[in-house]
This record gives C-alpha cells, sequence and structure tokens, in this order.
C-alpha cells in the first residue's frame, strides 16, 4: 500500500499558517518543541484560528452557498487562480456538516463515459497534490479500489470501464476472483457463495483522503486569501431584476452580489426554485457505518454493486461501510435498523471473518440524484446564478475539480471545457452522459 502521510510532505503544517521545510523526527526550532507544543495544546486560545469570523459585508462580487467542499474549493480556486477575493462562502450550518463530512471519503476515476473519465481523473490529480497546494495534512491514501463482479453483466460492464480507463490513461483492469483473493485475502472468493465473486475491476489508484481534513485545507487557504466563510448564515432567498441576479437575501441581512453559485447538496432544489429554476433532482438518503478499530486487514477500498456495500479500513483501523442510497425520496438524516441489519448480513457474505465486530456508529447524508448520474454544472438561464449540484453519490471525489471548473466558468464567463458535457441544457437536448454503470452500488 501507498500511502502518502505527513512525514512524506516536504512541508510540516505549521498552525501559524507558515510553511515550514523542518523534517519531522529532526531536531527544529523553538517553537517545534515538545514542551512548548504541549503547552500550546493545553491552552488552546494560543493557536491561531483555521479561519475567521467577519461581519456579513453589504456587497460582494461572489456569494456561494454552501461551505462543503465544492463551495470552499470553488472559493479557493477564485481567490488563488482568478484573484477574485470578494467572495463570501455562506452556510446556514457549519463548514462540511452535509455531504462532506458524511462520505465515506473514496477517490478513484475509474468511470465509464470518456466525459467522467476526464473530470474525475483531473480531480485525483488535484488530490494527489493537495497537501501541499493547501499546506495542510489531507491523508490521502492512494491503497487501490476494487470493485467486485458477481454476475457475467457485471463482467462486462467492469470490461467496458477498463477499456475506457486505459483509452484515457487511467490505471485500471480487469481481473479474476483468484487475483481478488490475493490482493485482499479476507475476501470470500470461494464459489459455495450466494454470490460468488467472479472478478473485479481493479483501479490501483483508487482510495480514501480524510474528508474533514480537504474541507479545514481549504477553508484555511481560502481564507488566507481573503474569502470570508460564513457559517451559521441561512440564505432565505435570492433577489433578481429582469431575469438578473442581484443578490441575497440571509438570516443576518441582505447582500448584492451579481453572481451566486449554488454548491448545496440535499438542498440543491431548494435553492434553485429560489429563483424559479427547476431541475431534474430528487433528494434520497444515504447511510454509511463505522466499527470498532481493530488490527489493519483490509488494503484496498472493496466495492460490492450486487451485495450493495462498500468498505475501506481507516488508518486507525474502523471499518467504514456505505450502502445504495434509500430506495425512496426524503431529507431525513437518521440512521435506520433496516439499514445495520442488511450491512451486516452482506459485510458477512464478503468477508465471513469480521462477524464479531461491533458497530460503533451510524449517520446518514442527502444526495441529489440526476436522471443520468452526472451532475449539473455551469451557466442557467437566469443570468448571474450558477449550478454546481446533482452529485448523487459522486460529489466527494469531484470536490476539487468542480471548485477548479466552476472558478473558471465565473472568472471567464464561458462553461470550462472540462465540464462542457454537464450543462443543465443537455436534459431537454437528451445528450445525457449515463454515468450509472461507474456507480459502487446499484441505486
Ligand atoms: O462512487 O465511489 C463511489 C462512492 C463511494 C461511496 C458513495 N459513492
Amino acid at each position: 500500500m501507498s500511502v502518502r502521510s505527513a512525514t512524506e510532505v516536504p512541508e510540516i503544517v505549521d498552525t501559524s499558517g507558515q510553511a515550514s521545510t523542518q523534517r519531522r523526527g529532526s531536531p527544529g526550532p523553538a517553537k517545534y518543541s515538545a514542551i512548548n507544543l504541549v503547552k500550546k495544546g493545553l491552552s488552546h486560545g494560543e493557536w491561531p484560528r483555521t479561519f475567521h469570523d467577519h461581519e456579513l459585508a453589504k456587497s460582494y462580487d461572489v456569494v456561494i452557498i454552501g461551505a462543503g467542499i465544492h463551495g470552499l474549493a470553488a472559493a479557493y480556486y477564485l481567490a488563488s487562480n482568478h484573484g477574485i477575493t470578494n467572495v463570501a462562502v455562506l452556510d446556514k450550518s457549519y463548514i462540511g456538516g452535509g455531504g462532506s463530512g458524511r462520505n465515506t471519503a473514496i477517490v478513484r476515476s475509474n468511470y465509464l463515459t470518456p466525459e467522467g473519465v476526464s473530470f474525475y481523473e483531473r480531480s485525483m490529480e488535484l488530490y494527489r497534490d493537495l497537501a501541499l497546494t493547501l499546506n495542510f495534512n489531507v491523508m490521502f491514501s492512494e491503497r487501490g479500489h476494487l470493485t467486485l463482479a458477481h454476475t457475467d453483466a457485471s463482467v462486462r460492464t467492469m470490461r467496458w470501464r477498463a477499456e475506457v480507463n486505459k483509452l484515457l490513461g487511467v490505471n485500471s483492469e480487469l481481473i479474476d476472483a483468484q487475483e481478488v483473493g490475493r490482493i485482499e485475502p479476507r475476501l470470500d472468493v470461494s464459489t459455495n457463495t450466494r454470490y460468488p465473486i467472479l472478478g473485479a475491476l481493479y483501479h490501483p489508484p483508487g482510495g480514501t483522503i480524510r474528508h474533514d481534513a480537504v474541507n479545514w485545507g481549504y477553508a484555511r487557504a481560502a481564507d488566507k486569501l481573503g474569502v470570508q466563510i460564513h457559517q451559521n448564515t441561512e440564505v432565505l432567498g435570492i433577489n433578481t431584476v429582469g431575469g438578473k441576479v442581484t443578490g441575497v437575501r440571509t438570516s443576518r441581512g441582505e447582500v448584492s452580489a451579481p453572481i451566486v453559485l449554488n454548491c448545496t447538496a440535499g438542498w440543491a432544489s431548494l435553492i434553485c426554485d429560489m429563483v424559479g429554476l427547476k431541475l431534474p433532482l430528487i433528494t434520497h438518503p444515504l447511510e454509511a457505518a463505522v466499527t470498532e478499530p481493530v488490527k489493519v486487514f483490509l488494503k484496498s477500498v472493496v466495492v460490492s454493486g450486487s451485495l450493495h456495500v462498500y468498505v475501506s479500513q481507516t488508518d486507525r483501523g474502523e471499518l467504514v461501510f456505505g450502502a445504495s442510497t434509500a430506495p425512496y425520496p426524503s431529507y431525513s438524516m437518521r440512521g435506520s435498523l433496516e439499514f445495520t441489519q442488511e450491512l451486516a448480513s452482506h459485510v458477512i457474505e464478503l468477508m465471513p471473518s469480521v462477524a464479531g465486530l461491533r458497530l460503533m456508529r451510524q449517520w446518514a447524508g442527502l444526495c441529489d440524484m440526476t436522471p443520468d448520474f452526472s451532475p449539473i454544472m455551469g451557466f442557467t438561464p437566469v443570468e448571474g446564478f450558477f449550478v454546481d449540484v446533482g452529485w448523487g453519490t459522486y460529489g466527494f471525489k469531484a470536490g476539487p475539480v468542480s471548485g477548479e471548473a466552476m472558478a473558471k466558468t465565473i472568472a471567464d464567463q464561458m462553461q470550462a471545457p472540462i465540464i462542457s458535457a454537464f450543462t443543465y441544457e443537455r436534459f431537454p437536448a437528451g445528450t445525457l452522459v449515463g454515468e450509472k454503470g461507474a456507480a459502487s452500488v446499484g441505486h
């Protein structure tokens, strides 16, 4: 397993925000001494803030709704790539409190369509270098990703994905059951199971990244460049005059802005409703859970579409599980007993030896599903109103590339080429980008 940890990152993150070239383990300046670190740890007040509180200004050049990875990344790239810093990121809750903090932290680019593969591969490139870009350890762990095939139809889809991936330079191949068992010895690859493993799509560059760290890293870097992050600031309405955005009404007052970007998940259609825009989005909950920590035995991220489960093991040793979206639309984020029962039976079928593990926590997030499982990004018929929505179950892995592409689209006032297939117009035009075949689990 190749884990890019903090020790391999040439710069140590200094909480003052200054980069240091000091290597871990070597004696360094007094501010890194053990006594100083303990002293600082015990007296919280001395730590500099990751980002700052501000009064809400009367106007901004850009208002971004949603302080998750997409909103924070868009703000960061507006400032860093385009010099647009008079930006406010508004969130009705806290940063990363939605899907960005509720996902299972999986990253990969082994999609099915050429548009999807190129897009998610750019995200992987940005993720690979994110610790250096943001000077913040995001705990990127390139551990390999296995999508199991239990039926002939799914072997065919995996082969198709592998070929598209290879053509676009993405490392991905179809492997047989024996090879699966060699990579992950705890998986039951025998033939006397209910859903025998016939093979898998193996994607060595896939892996995990600490999702909270990605949120904090983007927030800190955007704040440093002058972006204002306003938590607990709910957008109650969007003002328009003659079909053009003029600002937003919030729980803390009114703000004028010629550009508003909707980066919400779960509430995307409610925000679009504020300008009278109807998008083909249906919101479904998705549940996840984590076990007690045990000695690390699972190297890769393992996904089974037929058994509706994906699993990875954290560096702390917990198994993190996710499932399909719930089969009904809802805004509820409560955990359910049905989920844990199904999860347990399916996981034990895949890895009988984990039967004794205890589940510690479960939670849910909201997924805005589109008809073709691809996002809706860019311009809308309302001038100045942009969207970065409809992520379904793919939002976390797309955070960096979405931020970069939306910042470019807003700065250039032209749809960035990498998201040209994901426009709102593809629905009336019938040019859908069918990405269901790349879903981790059935929906
Ligand atoms: O598409 O890799 C994925 C995924 C993992 C969890 C939800 N979706």
